[in-house]
């Protein structure tokens, strides 16, 4: 393991000898100074006032930091372009096209708003400190490794989360046809300033087949690695999730002025259903998880009774059958609130993953590494969506999880140890190698 007290300012890390088995394969180790520079220097863009990141999909900030792992990239003596759904993608000069099956390592730059300066970009990181490794200590791989900064994983400002990774995986037919933000913008232009190209988003797909294999390093974003005490996580399979667009439609009115009885308040059934959803979850343990994050009240005036209310359901469950049923179940519902509430209540899905399992042989080669650097691991399920889940469609797939300081994610509080960050991506690296 390294001893990460021996951070030397532009030299490797230099892992501590002893504790690494004698027989292990003489691999390279990765930079982790230069890794974790980069994730301090990456954090400064769209960083805000409360210690967060805010770089929402096709946004300023995720433009800038696009444009910064280009940088990154060709300083480091490596090629990037952009495909025409906005991905980044990074390869080695000398790889070739073609002559070795191709395996991806990816993740995304984009966040949640306000949110962490690891998820996704801890990945997309770690990606590109391993091809740099590669090249600069010459390494042969039996694939030709790229990288992919897949565009919109969040989805926090065009809500068409893993937008970069369909794309990439075909998925073209589930894509919205003229998909816009959330304030009604067309992606039209802001993909366009990233270098993608709404009209030629076929030229962008993978097919089956093309890909040997998919790894993703992302923090675990949960508690179960820091209350076990184990540095690496083998992740087995990920969760499914259904993302549903409500919307409740009543009559504004005064107040002041408007009697209590006749009114048709959205808010009101809006708030009914908030907590139906909850109970999905909550009591009658249809589904893992259920939550309302974000809610839209017109005209949000103070002393005015809403005209429209607009939110997002998110449902997560490892199970098909568990997702169905939570739908079907608020379905039904809302029908009968609306009716109660004297108002319209429509409801649209807006993204539907499937649960995924990873790849046995990809999950046997992440746990091989970590154990021939002595590192205790677990298998575990992810409870966050990722764009492995996508690329399954077309490749198998492995994630390796590090721990998350207090088993958050998704705030400005969002850490992980420095050592963990380099270890894993040291994993990573055995990984790629072992396959
Ligand atoms: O929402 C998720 O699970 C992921 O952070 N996109
Ligand atoms: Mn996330
Ligand atoms: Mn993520």
């Amino acid at each position: 393991m390294r001893n990460a007290t021996t951070v030397v300012p532009d030299q490797a890390i230099v892992p501590d000898q002893a504790l690494v088995p004698a027989d292990a394969p003489d691999t390279p180790w990765i930079n982790g100074a230069r890794l974790l520079d980069r994730i301090d220097r990456f954090a400064e863009i769209g960083g805000d006032e409360n210690g967060g990141v805010t770089r929402m999909g096709f946004g300023p900030a995720d433009r800038e930091a696009r444009s910064a792992l280009v940088q990154e990239a060709v300083k480091a003596g490596l090629e990037a372009g952009i495909d025409a759904g906005g991905n980044v993608l990074v390869r080695r000069p000398d790889q070739g096209a073609g002559e070795r099956p191709r395996l991806l390592i990816g993740s995304h730059l984009d966040t949640v708003a306000n949110g962490g300066r690891l998820d996704g970009t801890y990945g997309v990181l770690a990606g590109l400190e391993v091809l740099q490794t590669l090249h600069e200590t010459g390494t042969e791989t039996s694939h030709e490794i790229v990288v992919a900064a897949f565009a919109n994983e969040e989805g926090a400002l065009f809500p068409q989360p893993f937008w970069g990774s369909m794309v990439l995986a075909g998925r073209l037919d589930a894509l919205p046809e003229d998909p816009r933000d959330y304030t009604g913008a067309p992606l039209r232009e802001a993909l366009a300033l990233t270098g993608g190209d709404l009209s030629r988003l076929d030229t962008a797909v993978w097919a089956p087949g093309s890909l040997a294999g998919y790894l993703e390093i992302h923090v675990e974003q949960g508690p179960v690695l820091e209350r076990l005490g184990k540095p690496i996580g083998v992740v087995d399979s990920i969760t499914g999730r259904t993302q549903l667009k409500v919307e409740v439609r009543g009559a504004a009115g005064h107040a002041g002025t408007t009697p209590m009885k006749g009114r048709r308040d959205p808010l009101v059934t809006a708030s009914q259903i908030v907590l139906t959803v909850r109970q999905l979850a909550e009591e009658q343990r249809l589904c893992r998880v259920a939550t309302v994050g974000r809610l839209d009240v017109s005209p949000n005036s103070p002393n005015t009774i809403a005209q429209s209310v607009q939110f997002d359901v998110d449902l997560r469950d490892s199970t098909p059958h568990g997702l169905a049923a939570a739908e079907e179940t608020l379905r039904g519902t809302l029908a009968a609130l609306a009716h109660q509430g004297g108002v319209e209540v429509t409801a649209e899905a807006t993204i539907r993953t499937a649960p995924v399992l990873t790849d046995r042989r990809l999950r046997a080669a992440v746990t091989r590494s970590a154990e021939e650097l002595g590192l205790a691991h677990e298998t575990l399920p992810s409870g966050a969506g990722h764009d492995a889940q996508v690329i399954a469609d077309i490749a198998p797939v492995g994630m390796i999880f590090v721990p998350s300081t207090g088993g958050v994610s998704h705030v400005p509080e969002e850490h992980t140890a420095p050592e963990d960050l380099v270890t894993g991506v040291d994993v990573l690296l055995r990984t790629v190698l072992g396959l």
